[in-house]
């Protein structure tokens, strides 16, 4: 299961993480206390466990999350896969790539502050991004002392939060923790005797296990490419639908190269075929280090991955300062891939709750419009009909900073590759 932690800057995601990790046997505890030593003398007490998570100089240094992080712990259940995503509203693309992986959610809400701004950026970009299960924990739970009142506070406020943009509040789970003491994670605590629910660590075998899409051609977008040495390219990323199986012939678009299937990892042992979920590194006879890069993905040599000229789609604006026109040229966050695209037309303005037409070929979209509307990519981009490949058809639109809709590809024009 790939889990995405998400939530508002410092509201306690790393630290979330690295107390899962600590609190299931993933982490021994004498390097935890080696990091709160060492984060006590460079003057950051209390980020022991979130430096499980955040492993960059910089991001000791400024107490934040800047790029994604894989970490795997073990439930009675499952064994997770988990991105702790950062909060940092500079930092959103990275959380747009964490959350592309993920098949549910854990949202960090610090309940001093309630619901934040990249709280709400954050769901939405889930929802949109197609995360369906999500569990809430309300943390930091020790700094209003384990109040019931405020817990309730926060709950109603995320509960109105969440519906907005489809989630069930009455299905979603909602948890009282302190991440820092421990509270509600392995087991209920005595500090929080008004919670009836079950600790998160037990909430997260309640997931229902994605389905594999093993039968619908293999997808596999590229997160990173590295050289290393003995072994030589080795690009990763998670396989989206299909199978990858050693030997295979395989083609990486929009790059135009072909190879072949060497050898397949994952955590650190070599595996015979790679299915839907697993995060994986391999290696490609015929791929050098320069010949592709994060945003390709990789298909089977037979089914290509299709490079889009133009796409049809349905979006949901979000925000836009103005109004959103033709000609506008935003940064579309497709899988791991970041590209510039134009609207070149704008076919109706959608109903948001019915999808009934409400207008053909308006003028402009503003905050809070659906619409369906016609994209170019200003350079060759892989982006799939939702409908056949839903996790290929899911893309985010941001444009200075923030995120300004989201939406799903529901018609192709494809690009000829020669
Ligand atoms: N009092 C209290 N502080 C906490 C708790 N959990 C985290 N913190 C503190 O909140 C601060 C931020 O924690 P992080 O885990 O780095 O927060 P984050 O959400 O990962 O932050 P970004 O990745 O930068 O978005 C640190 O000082 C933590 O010690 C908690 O349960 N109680
Ligand atoms: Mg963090």
């Amino acid at each position: 299961m790939n889990l995405a932690v998400i939530g508002h800057i410092d509201h306690g995601k790393s630290t979330t993480v690295g107390r899962m990790m600590f609190e299931t046997g993933a982490v021994p505890a004498h390097i935890i206390e080696g990091y709160r030593k060492e984060a006590e003398s460079k003057g950051k007490a209390t980020f022991e466990f979130a430096w499980v998570m955040d492993n960059l100089k910089e991001e000791r240094e400024r107490g934040i999350t800047i790029d994604i992080a894989h970490k795997r712990f073990d439930t009675a259940k499952f064994y997770f896969t988990v991105v702790d995503c950062p909060g940092h509203r500079d930092f959103v693309k990275n959380m747009i790539t964490g959350a592309s992986q993920a098949d549910a959610a854990i949202l960090v809400v610090a309940a001093p502050d309630g619901p934040m701004e990249q709280t709400k950026e954050h769901v939405f970009l889930a929802r949109t991004l197609g995360i369906t299960q999500i569990i809430i924990a309300i943390n930091k739970m020790d700094a209003v002392k384990y109040d019931e009142k405020r817990f309730n506070e926060v709950k109603k406020d995320l509960s109105d939060l969440i519906k907005m943009v489809g989630y069930k509040p009455e299905e979603t789970p909602f948890i009282p923790i302190s991440s820092l003491q421990g509270v509600n994670i392995k087991v209920n605590s005595p500090e929080t005797p008004w919670y009836k629910g079950q600790p998160l660590i037990a909430a997260l075998d309640t997931f229902k296990e994605p389905a594999k899409p093993t039968d619908k051609p293999m997808r596999l977008p590229i997160q990173d490419v590295y050289s290393i040495s003995g072994i030589g390219t080795v690009p990763v990323g998670r396989v989206e639908t299909g199978i990858v199986k050693k030997g295979m012939k395989v083609s990486f678009m929009p790059a135009n190269k072909a190879g072949e299937i060497k050898s397949i990892e994952m955590h650190h042992e070599e595996i015979p075929q790679a299915v839907p979920g697993d995060n994986v590194g391999f290696n490609v006879r015929g791929i050098g280090k320069g010949d592709i890069r994060r945003g390709d993905v990789m298909g089977p040599a037979e089914a290509p991955p299709t490079v889009a000229d133009e796409f049809t789609a349905q979006i949901v604006v979000l925000q836009h300062p103005s109004a959103l026109t033709v000609g506008y040229t935003p940064v579309f966050h497709c899988h791991t891939t970041q590209t510039a695209c134009t609207f070149v037309e704008l076919k109706k303005k959608l109903d948001p709750r019915s999808g009934q037409t409400k207008e053909e070929n308006p003028t402009f979209l503003k905050s809070g419009d659906a619409a369906i509307v016609v994209i170019k990519p200003t350079k060759p981009m892989v982006i799939e009909n939702v409908k056949e490949l839903p996790q290929l058809g899911r893309f985010a639109v941001r444009d200075m900073g923030s995120t300004i809709a989201a939406g799903m590809c529901i018609a192709v024009q494809p690009k000829q590759m020669l």
